[in-house]
């Protein structure tokens, strides 16, 4: 045999070559070296598709580089680590982002330029994924760019879906789901496929009782087994080494074939079992999805977080630490309720597998995990049926009483007789069926618990959970969402982006979005505001192309851009909004022309998915398009108002949207928004805000002044109360929306009975989201919008003071802060 050295030696020459190699290559001669020898489309004309396909492989070549070198300086380092578990990420696009991060940007614009196409051009055939329902999916993403950027030593884990979230159509004004088969057609060049890493997944089966000395030991048998296949996205820093990992699962069958059956001849059932291996990575769930596939549902949680902890503990055997030292060599962080499962799969591992005892497991345990909770909702609060764990996880639901147990002993210790005490603050439901209370089980077993925006974490001490946070104040903590300036202002908005970089000489603002807070001090600076409304212009003309060529409606540049965007549900009010539409034509047609000739002409954009079980925000869309179409088409209205629903909003659209809007609408019905990110992408792209004291509106009303934005509505203290009394004494309606319903009840935008259910929920429902209450204020907010709007200077000046003042809201500072407060976790830098 050689001595190991060799080979290590002639990898290192190797590797030497290999560098000098892409150095030295330029970018024509590497895109179409792709284009030959992997696509092996030499003698065939050069397509986009193609094209796009070769500069996607000719990049990848350099973040690989930079990827398995970060990997290899974490494991000889071997610092503490990460892991991020969250069933949803919204990546967005991948080439640019990548191109951006690594500093490549010159040579690929001129290279590609050198071929005969635009970067722009070929990065819009890039699908983008859509692995996540919205904020929460989108924050993982700002996430993990942020922690590559800090240098972090981070892994995201998740689910590798074959079908994201649906691609979404208008037909007839409404919603049609279609499949997203996102790998369809080309082979994904932003992952890589781990043969060598792959797990088994245990469902179903017994517990088996042995007797060891005087003790018991648990052995989970039987049942089913399915295989987690890693997949690898490398994550890249910006203008750092160091490439992080995304590592998503995929499901497949243990044994591929039953050779058996087959030979038996019973061809179905010879694949049967990869057929239901397949089907737990098949699709994304949508999260206001309550009843249907709950089964399903728990088996892609718990099959996630399995493999993930099985990942975990092997890499922390190779470096030969034992398990008691892995909360100081990884931190999990449980993005919402989804991957709570992985309290009691951590603890079966070591009592079943490694032989601990329960103290020391426990202690373990609560070290290593903590839970950010995203919502106070009801609907999202997961509680799973105990006799359903019960089959398909039978050891996690004895480890989950026994945890349950043993923390009610503690309430009863502090709180003697306590019953209601106990009830509240047990992890199981006494209800019919009983049920699990994944947040109370992701709280008792974690040492950190945090909310998303001062006003939220406040509702989950005060609201949500008061006994818990009795309990464990210590454990409670805010940490504000943020957004990464990279992705949402540097690659979407290129025109602002460069006048940054010019005002304040150089591109520093990337990583520390802070120092745009010298613009405040200009902002009334006449040279500065011209340049701010043209930058504004080009994107308003940019978004204005595209409604043109997606909707076929012609909109001006010179109208104010009012832009709603955002999943469709009832607490983000877009039925609010699309109301005083309806208001705001009645009053157009009724004004004399030299009344119309003061008005603002408004341009109102919508977008955004329902989920496809959820009536009523389904018909919000249908209602949304019948306004447009009869809005749009009525000569009389002309130009002083246009309305747009852009079909399959994701992230790609968002990039177009956001830096074109005059205002954006933030308008959930008080304490309901936990935070909000788009408000965050919005101001920092300097649009103002309309919108209610919800989520983060109030933090960022804070840092640019509250007179900076347009803001309406009840307070979240007064909602119950106002709830309340609505339904002891239902107050008169406002006369202008008393008009909106007869309307729409006349059959101004088609048959009242496509939106009977709206009308019914509005009036002779208890209107739980207080449209009606806050009307009357959210009209006056809009008429200030408008007077305002008509003040150019006035206006850019607020533009951007607010953009200028959004240092906070940075991914960057809210990643430092979980690494500091929560995880405890050093930068490594990859050196270069
Ligand atoms: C949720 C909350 C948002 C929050 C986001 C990220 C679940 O996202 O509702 O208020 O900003 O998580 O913490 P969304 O509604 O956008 O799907």
């Amino acid at each position: 045999d050689e001595p190991l050295e060799l080979h290590v030696e002639e990898r290192k020459r190797q590797h030497a070559l290999a560098q000098e190699h892409l150095k030295v290559e330029p970018v024509e001669a590497s895109v179409l070296r792709h284009v030959q020898y992997t696509l092996a489309r030499r003698h065939q004309p050069l397509t986009a598709p193609d094209l796009y396909l070769a500069t996607a492989l000719s990049v990848r070549e350099r973040l690989i580089e930079r990827w398995t070198d970060t990997q290899s300086y974490y494991t000889t380092k071997d610092p503490k680590r990460v892991c991020y578990l969250s069933l949803e990420y919204l990546v967005g696009r991948c080439l640019q982002n990548t191109i951006h991060n690594l500093g490549v940007e010159n040579e690929y614009t001129r290279g590609i330029a050198a071929l005969g196409y635009e970067l722009e051009d070929l990065a819009a055939e890039e699908h983008d994924p859509a692995l996540g329902n919205g904020g929460l999916g989108r924050l993982a993403s700002c996430f993990l760019d942020s922690m590559a950027t800090l240098n972090y030593p981070a892994w995201g884990y998740g689910l590798r879906y074959r079908y994201g979230m649906f691609e979404q159509r208008i037909e007839r004004g409404q919603q049609r789901e279609v499949p997203d088969y996102w790998l369809q057609g080309h082979t994904n060049p932003w992952e890589v496929q781990r043969l060598d890493i792959s797990y088994p997944v245990r469902f179903y089966g017994h517990v088996h009782a042995v007797r060891q000395g005087c003790n018991l030991r648990y052995q989970w048998e039987g049942g089913e087994i399915v295989k987690a296949q890693a997949f690898d996205s490398p994550i890249p820093g910006y203008r750092t080494r160091n490439t992080n990992t995304m590592r998503l699962w995929s499901s497949c069958a243990w044994d591929e074939f039953d050779l058996n059956a087959f030979n038996a001849g019973q061809l179905a059932a010879a694949s049967e079992a990869r057929v239901r291996a397949e089907s737990i990575s098949a699709v994304l769930y949508p999260n206001d999805h309550t009843d249907a596939g709950k089964e399903l549902r728990l088996k892609q949680q718990f099959f996630f977080v399995s493999a993930t902890l099985q990942d975990v503990v092997r890499r922390l055997k190779r470096s030969r630490r034992p398990l008691a030292e892995l909360p100081d060599k990884v931190a999990i962080q449980l993005n919402d309720t989804h991957p709570t499962i992985a309290i009691p799969e951590l603890m079966r591992i070591m009592l079943d597998v490694e032989g601990l005892e329960w103290a020391e497991a426990w202690s373990i345990s609560t070290r290593t995990f903590a839970y950010t909770n995203h919502t106070i909702l009801p609907e999202a609060l997961e509680r799973w049926p105990v006799p359903l764990l019960e089959r398909l996880l039978p050891r996690h639901m004895q480890i989950i009483y026994e945890i349950n147990h043993r923390h009610l002993q503690e309430v009863e210790a502090r709180w003697p007789h306590d019953t209601e005490r106990l009830s509240a603050l047990s992890i199981i439901e006494e209800s019919f069926p009983k049920m699990v209370r994944m947040a109370v089980l992701a709280i008792v077993g974690s040492h950190s618990v945090n909310g998303v925006a001062e006003i939220h974490t406040g509702l989950v001490r005060t609201r949500l959970f008061p006994q818990l946070a009795d309990m464990w104040p210590e454990r409670f903590n805010n940490k504000t969402n943020g957004v990464t300036p990279r992705r949402w202002l540097l690659l979407a908005n290129p025109s602002l982006a460069a006048l940054l970089t010019k005002w304040l000489g150089g591109q520093g603002w990337v990583t520390d979005i802070e120092r745009l807070r010298i613009l405040k001090a200009h902002a009334a600076n006449p040279d500065l505001q011209q340049e701010w409304a043209a930058s504004k212009r080009v994107n308003k003309l940019r978004l204005a192309d595209y409604i043109q060529r997606h909707c076929g409606v012609e909109v001006s540049a010179d109208a104010l851009f009012d832009v709603h965007v955002k999943r469709i549900h009832e607490y983000k009010r877009q039925l609010l909004n699309i109301l005083s539409i309806v208001h705001r034509y009645n009053v157009i047609k009724a004004a004399s022309p030299e009344e119309r000739a003061h008005m603002v002409p408004h341009v109102k954009v919508f977008a955004g998915k329902a989920a496809a079980g959820y009536y009523l925000a389904k018909r919000v869309i249908h209602l949304i398009n019948s306004v447009a179409a009869v809005v749009n088409g009525d000569p009389d209205v002309g130009p002083l108002l246009k309305v747009v629903f852009l079909a399959n909003y994701n992230v790609s659209l968002a990039e177009v949207i956001i830096p074109a809007s005059d205002i954006s609408q933030h308008i959930s019905t008080a304490g309901m928004e936990a935070s909000g990110t788009s408000n965050m992408k919005f101001a920092l792209n300097g649009g103002l805000i309309l919108g209610t004291m919800d989520g983060a509106n109030i933090e960022i009303a804070d840092a640019i002044g509250r007179h900076n934005m347009f803001v309406f509505g009840a307070a979240a203290e007064d909602t119950d109360g106002l709830r309340r009394e609505m339904a002891y004494q239902p107050p008169p309606t406002d006369e202008r929306l008393q008009q909106v319903y007869s309307c729409i009840e006349a059959g101004a935008f088609g048959p009242a009975s496509d939106f009977r259910a709206i009308l019914d929920s509005l009036q002779h429902g208890n209107d739980f989201y207080l449209l009606a209450h806050d009307f009357p204020s959210y009209l006056e907010a809009q008429a200030e919008v408008d007077r305002v709007f008509v003040n150019k200077a006035d206006w850019i000046h607020r533009s951007i003071v607010s953009a200028s003042c959004m240092g906070r809201f940075s991914s960057d500072r809210t990643i430092s802060e979980y690494a500091a407060n929560i995880w405890h976790l050093e930068a490594v830098p990859c050196p270069e």
